[in-house]
């Protein structure tokens, strides 16, 4: 069988594989993973210990934890010397008094650096909150203050977008620079690690005591902060083993920041969890630096985004044969849709299935996937691990049959599932509002076979290069403008990065619609909130449709845009 015919991926599928799944899912018991921790037998958790200082006491102490490279640093650091250099983070966090359940936020670029600290904080029990470096001062100042942060870990350049003086909970900026740059108040990190000792105890803690803080975006409002507990490693652990196919000598890379889920689940705890090498690359994306990392480390299992296969697609296949990727054995893709045409091409030039996988923030880590043994449908999003029940369920909580479509849905609960949701009980309670199922906001429907296929998000959330944009959030920048009088975003569909941001934005008196002011306007955003939320494309209106309430219709926007039909009317204003 040659690999030029895509289709074969398809139609691999033995009886042999079927029984192996339905196998592991009759048999499967959570019970079962939790013997893998050392907390089974002491009682003593904290996820830090069992991710770092329970190799370090093994004979896998001087095995490399970590590769770090960017293009001016290169560094290798054993679980031994993790170990050490996050005790140190920890007592500098305890030093100044922070402690258990405290949030304390990271906001820097990816360096080991950033490592030692998430997991010094970890191991304080305290509550990381890790942040996009691209974060520009509303993004910033929203997280720090819905959460109470009391320090935040920042660089002298990064400090600059931090409003310290809004925040009157935030007691501690430290920095990680150059020692020239840093003056009281601020605190010097490389001074005080220097100083701290090399050992801590650590704070243990419950499995449901707090963890981590991601913020994401919801179609309104401000972002909110997803909160999980340390209960997480069990499900990280896991499919670390399952989907990852993470074994001893593997050499693992995961490409996302720890400003997004993925970099935390998959870039730290699973790898670290099961005690594997775990390749980091700072820097900016490019695909011959990505394909060269693959090379040097000898990559043997990777994990990436739709939008980054995207692109290295784009580059072309001569790029790729320049390159040494004889080591990849495993390859995995999240945070979108990953269109079929590219597990062909991956399959065709790195011989090489690329194996979706499907979760959320909330959720914590993987729930359904393309794992090892399995038999790829391109376009579908794999099938339930075992161990997690998903259904395609209506708005009434019915549970539909194969192949319509509606409510993705996970029979709750499961290990990694978000405790809550930070400040905000009501939002948590709209994901579980239908008793016994946790409702995923993106719709799908399942084929006979059980794979389910990814069909959209209900509701208005923007999935650009796999990062999550609430349209709220950028409208609501939009407005502060002084042309802007309204403004209604929508994502619109782009070969590239699945979605890119559009603005419908009506101008106030006395503005004149014109390049120059897109330019402008464009500028606004990006520089008071970050980057990937700023519009890639601007359309001036004299008026936006909105309902009797005022709410700006998006989806009437959305219909504009793609030339549909608007749908139903009957709530529009005039
Ligand atoms: C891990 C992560 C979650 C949303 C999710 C869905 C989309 C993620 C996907 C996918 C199609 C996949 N999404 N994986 N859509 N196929 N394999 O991405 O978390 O940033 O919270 O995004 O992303 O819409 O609801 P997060």
């Amino acid at each position: 069988m040659g690999k030029d015919n895509v289709e074969i991926i398809a139609v691999e599928a033995t009886q042999a594989n079927m029984m192996d799944y339905e196998e592991a899912s009759r048999s499967f018991d959570w019970a079962d993973v939790e013997k893998r921790f050392s907390w089974h037998e002491t009682g003593n958790i904290n996820l830090a210990y069992e991710a770092i200082d329970r190799h370090a006491a093994s004979e896998r102490r001087d095995h490399i934890a970590l590769h770090y490279s960017d293009p001016v640093r290169s560094e290798s650091y054993t679980f031994e010397q993790l170990r050490q250099q996050s005790n140190r983070a920890a007592n500098m966090l305890r030093k100044l008094g922070i402690g258990k359940g405290d949030r304390v936020f990271i906001f820097m670029p990816r360096t080991p650096e950033l490592y030692f600290t998430l997991l010094g904080i970890i191991k304080i029990g305290a509550i990381a909150g890790p942040l996009f470096e691209a974060f520009m001062e509303t993004a910033v100042k929203d997280r720090l203050a819905d959460s109470g942060a009391v320090a935040i870990i920042t660089t002298p350049k990064l400090v600059e977008r931090v409003p310290s003086h809004e925040l009157p909970e935030l007691q501690h900026v430290i920095l990680v620079g150059d020692e020239q740059d840093i003056t009281a108040p601020y605190i010097d990190f490389a001074k005080e690690m220097q100083q701290a000792s090399t050992e801590a105890e650590i704070e243990w803690v419950d499995l449901d005591d707090g963890l981590i803080l991601h913020y994401t975006s919801g179609s309104t409002g401000k972002p909110k902060g997803v909160y999980h507990v340390h209960r997480a490693m069990i499900q990280q652990e896991y499919t670390g083993r399952i989907v990852l196919d993470l074994q001893e000598n593997d050499i693992y890379w995961c490409t996302a920041d720890p400003g997004w889920v993925t970099g935390t689940s998959y870039g730290i705890f699973a790898p670290w969890l099961n005690g594997v090498t775990n390749v980091v690359r700072g820097g900016r994306f490019s695909p011959q630096d990505w394909y060269k990392t693959i090379g040097r480390y000898q990559v043997t299992v990777w994990y990436s985004a739709p939008t980054a296969f995207r692109m290295l697609m784009g580059a072309g296949d001569e790029v790729v044969q320049q390159y040494d990727l004889s080591s990849l054995r495993h390859v995995l893709s999240v945070g979108e849709p990953l269109n079929p045409e590219v597990i062909r091409w991956g399959y065709r030039v790195y011989g090489q299935r690329i194996h979706d996988t499907w979760w959320m923030t909330e959720t914590g880590a993987q729930l359904i996937c393309n794992y090892p043994r399995m038999d790829i449908r391109p376009g579908s999003m794999g099938r339930p691990i075992p161990g997690v029940e998903a259904a395609i369920i209506d708005d009434a909580g019915n549970v539909l049959p194969p192949l319509r479509m509606g409510n993705l849905a996970i029979k709750t609960p499961w290990p990694s599932m978000m405790y809550k949701i930070w400040n905000n009980p009501a939002k948590f309670e709209e994901y579980t509002r239908i008793p016994g199922w946790y409702i995923s906001g993106d719709s799908a429907y399942m084929d006979e076979d059980g794979y389910f296929w990814f069909q959209g998000r209900i509701d208005d959330v923007i999935n650009t290069s796999g990062e999550r944009v609430g349209p709220f959030e950028v409208e609501s920048k939009l407005v502060e403008h002084p042309a802007v009088a309204e403004a209604g975003v929508i994502g619109k569909p782009d070969p590239v990065r699945g979605e890119v941001i559009k603005a419908f934005i009506s101008l106030r008196e006395g503005y004149t619609a014109t390049e120059e002011l897109k330019q402008e306007i464009t500028r606004f955003v990006k520089e008071g909130l970050s980057a990937h939320a700023a519009p890639r494309e601007i359309e001036f209106k004299d008026k936006l449709p909105k309902t009797r309430s005022g709410k700006i219709m998006r989806r009437v926007l959305k219909a504009w845009e793609l030339e549909l039909p608007t749908g139903d009317l009957s709530t529009i204003e005039d």
